[in-house]
């Protein structure tokens, strides 16, 4: 039977001693409530930290400890008191923390913490990888794990692993700071499925890929190695019910008479993890600047700020605890009377009734992170609000991930005071009709993207992602097929090879003039053309110079500008057909112009075409530019017998009736071929593949859609495949 591997930085456990006792308390996180949801598969180990330290643990203790956990069917990740520091404190919460949230002055580069990070996300796959069965699912949660995912790949090839990364996806211009940014994108794409709240952070991590791996995507798709890889965004929802079913508690309006407001004063609240990414300083200065600008409300309203305890061996989280407090005790010393506290504030964790009864208590809560991956407890909030009599209305940051959901809110920028003091006002001011129309909208929202919807869309989207992988899979030349192959060759009398040279036989580089062939390719295209039965054409976009200067010593047939010039083994090149290129005299400039706009770009001058050429533009610019170029061309050679070709990052313009089809058809026609094999990897190869007849064996190199019957991974692939007809 198929399991369910979750696998997070702590477990949804808390172990803690106390008089030598250990003791054990399940956490009810969002996650693991989502975990619970899940009706498959039944059988589920969650893998995590369990929160203690290891050096601080006897060997009987931690086996006690793990005994306790297996009965929860939790599995505890044992760190020692550095790793806890290095990886935790250090990498985790000092380097990417900070930096993911655009916190760039906080984040630290230390080769030791990076060190740290390595040694626990490798001893995180050694603990998990002796429970891998085939047909298991993992999923790997956060920014603590992001090289898990192809440290497993390598235990365990075949595994299914999706990750979801629950804090904010930067942008490139932060991403590629980190001096190990290749190794942290190489791992997390280790996954089958990554998931993110937001789609800005697909984006965002998209576009990281791209410019730091070379890895394209195509449709939020990405074809790594031999594996379909789908990056999405799914929104974390909450347990709906549980806070819409909460209700006000008479005992928590009378904690917060204790605390200093009475009965009529309007209550606005504020609830976080102590983190300097939540902008609890900012807010208790806007709250402090309305009390200033607006004296009608003092003794009147009243702010309670529950802090949760968090971090505390970091110590940017000491610093701004104590600047909190001190501008809590300032504003309280300021405006503060007998009967009326300005500020509540609470530096602890409240159980959840009292929690849930705050959010049903008040009147607006103001939630105003300067970043946040998504934020719960805003929708928390809203659900609160679930047919109450009394509407409380949220003030939320655009800067969280949930803003995107909760558009009805008051929206506001936390950086901007005085918009920060006036939706203050009009929360406080905003008439019960329109608290509710605003709240229903956001509650119909809320209550459907739940977080056991949220895990459900997951874990279908990851087996969707690998239904997909099997199809890419079975274009593949299986050892079966493979030795179908080998017998149709040898029993061949009259072979015939069709090969495209770029992205094909050699990989692609980024100045296309370093793309020369190797020893290796140059030994096997001998080999193989040395064999009498066997004819080897080479069927470029190159011009001739070049493939005549690069090939032209193997007894090779060669095939320039797609089709525009021929020769044949050890001899000159035929007599170009005749081609008109008069168009070039009117398309030439605008490429030169596009050439001048889009730095890095460059005109490649064939004898029958014009190629634009972008793979060394800043990508997003070159995107755009194609697009431009390509429309711009379109429509001005309508009635031109020529076309606009896009292909891999570049847009080339040549006669219709050049291209590698009839290339190839002319090879076809010329004796009748036992063995056809023909490679290539773009567009202009698909002509090629069409024109094949039934019994060749055509071999499409990479991803995307192909006419060809194989898939191949890339170029070295190919290679083994054409040194066995050696
Ligand atoms: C990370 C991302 C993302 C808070 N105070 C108390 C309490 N809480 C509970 C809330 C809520 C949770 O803690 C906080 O979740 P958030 O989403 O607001 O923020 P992070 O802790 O930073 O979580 C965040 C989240 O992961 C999920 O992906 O949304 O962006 O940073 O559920 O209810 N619970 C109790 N007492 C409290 O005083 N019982």
């Amino acid at each position: 039977m198929s399991k369910l591997i979750i696998v997070s930085n702590r477990l949804p456990v808390t172990v803690s001693r106390a008089g030598g006792k250990i003791n054990l308390r399940p956490s009810v996180g969002g996650v693991a409530t989502g975990m619970s949801s899940l009706s498959e598969p039944e059988e589920r180990l969650w893998f995590g930290w369990p929160g203690l330290a290891d050096d601080r643990l006897t060997p009987e203790a931690e086996q006690t400890v793990a005994q306790k956990l297996h009965e929860l069917d939790c599995h505890p990740v044992f760190l020692s008191a550095k790793d806890v520091r290095g990886f935790y404190s250090g990498f985790s919460n000092k380097t990417i923390w900070p930096l993911f949230h655009y916190f760039v002055q906080h984040a630290i580069f230390k080769e030791e913490l990076w060190e740290s990070y390595k040694r626990v996300n490798g001893l995180f796959c050694q603990t998990i990888s002796p429970y891998i069965d085939e047909g298991d699912t993992i999923w790997i949660h956060d920014y603590q794990l992001m090289l898990l995912p192809r440290l497993i790949r390598e235990q365990a090839p075949h595994a299914k692993i999706g990750f979801f990364l629950h804090i904010p996806f930067p942008s490139f211009e932060l991403v590629r700071l980190i001096p190990w940014r290749e190794e942290i994108l190489e791992g997390l794409l280790g996954a089958d499925l990554l998931g993110f709240h937001e789609y800005d952070y697909v984006r965002h991590f998209l576009s990281s890929v791209y410019r730091i791996t070379g890895h394209e995507h195509q449709l939020s798709e990405l074809h790594i190695e031999d594996r379909l890889v789908r990056v999405d965004a799914f929104p974390m929802g909450i347990d709906y019910d549980k806070y819409a079913d909460s209700t006000e508690q008479p005992d928590v309006q009378r904690e917060i008479e204790r605390i200093g407001a009475n009965r009529d004063v309007r209550l606005i609240i504020s609830v976080d993890r102590l983190d300097y990414t939540k902008g609890i300083l900012v807010r208790l200065e806007a709250y402090d600047w309305f009390l200033t600008t607006h004296p009608e409300y003092r003794g009147k309203v009243s702010l309670v700020v529950i802090a949760v305890p968090s971090r505390t061996k970091v110590d940017q989280y000491n610093e701004l605890r104590d600047q909190i407090e001190q501008l809590v005790g300032r504003v309280n010393g300021t405006y503060g009377t007998l009967d009326w506290t300005p500020i509540s504030y609470m530096y602890r964790s409240l159980p959840f009734d009292k929690l849930a009864a705050l959010y049903n208590a008040a009147d607006a809560a103001l939630i105003t992170p300067l970043r946040d991956g998504m934020n719960l407890v805003a929708k928390e909030f809203i659900a609160c609000q679930h047919e109450k009599e009394h509407q409380g209305i949220l003030i939320l940051s655009e800067m969280a991930g949930a803003a995107s959901e909760l558009c009805e809110a008051i929206v506001v920028n936390p950086h901007n005071k005085d918009r920060l003091v006036g939706a203050i006002k009009e929360a406080l001011e905003m008439p019960q009709e329109e608290r509710r129309r605003r709240n229903r909208l956001m509650q119909s929202r809320v209550s459907r993207y739940t977080v056991s919807r949220w895990a459900h869309d997951f874990i279908s989207n990851l087996n969707d992602i690998r239904a997909q992988q099997e199809d890419l899979l079975t274009a593949r030349i299986s050892a079966a097929r493979q030795e179908e192959i080998d017998k149709q060759y040898h029993a061949a009398k009259r072979r015939l090879f069709l090969l495209d040279y770029d992205g094909t036989l050699v990989p692609f580089v980024r100045r296309p003039e370093d793309a020369h062939p190797d020893p290796q390719v140059l030994a096997i295209l001998k080999t193989l053309a040395g064999d009498p039965k066997n004819e080897v054409v080479v069927i470029s976009g190159r011009d001739k110079e070049t493939l005549g200067a690069w090939l032209g010593d193997l007894p090779v047939n060669l095939i320039a500008e797609h089709g525009a010039f021929f020769r044949t083994r050890d001899q000159a090149w035929d007599e170009p057909v005749p081609v008109e290129t008069d168009w070039k005299r009117i398309i030439r400039p605008i490429l030169e112009l596009y050439v001048d706009r889009t730095p890095g770009s460059l005109l490649e001058e064939k004898d029958y075409s014009l190629v634009w050429h972008c793979r060394k533009s800043e990508p997003d610019l070159a995107k755009l530019r194609t697009q431009e170029l390509s429309d711009a061309l379109t429509t001005l050679t309508a009635n031109l017998n020529i076309g606009v070709f896009e292909g891999s990052k570049i847009v080339e313009i040549k006669n219709i009736s050049v291209n590698k089809g009839e290339a190839a058809r002319m090879w076809l026609a010329k004796q009748d071929w036992s063995f056809v094999f023909c490679a290539g990897d773009d567009y202009t190869d698909e002509d090629m593949f069409a024109a094949l007849p039934e019994h060749a064996v055509s071999c499409k190199i990479g991803g995307g859609s192909s006419k060809a019957r194989f898939r191949l991974n890339g170029p070295a692939e190919l290679r083994r495949l054409l040194a066995r007809f050696g």
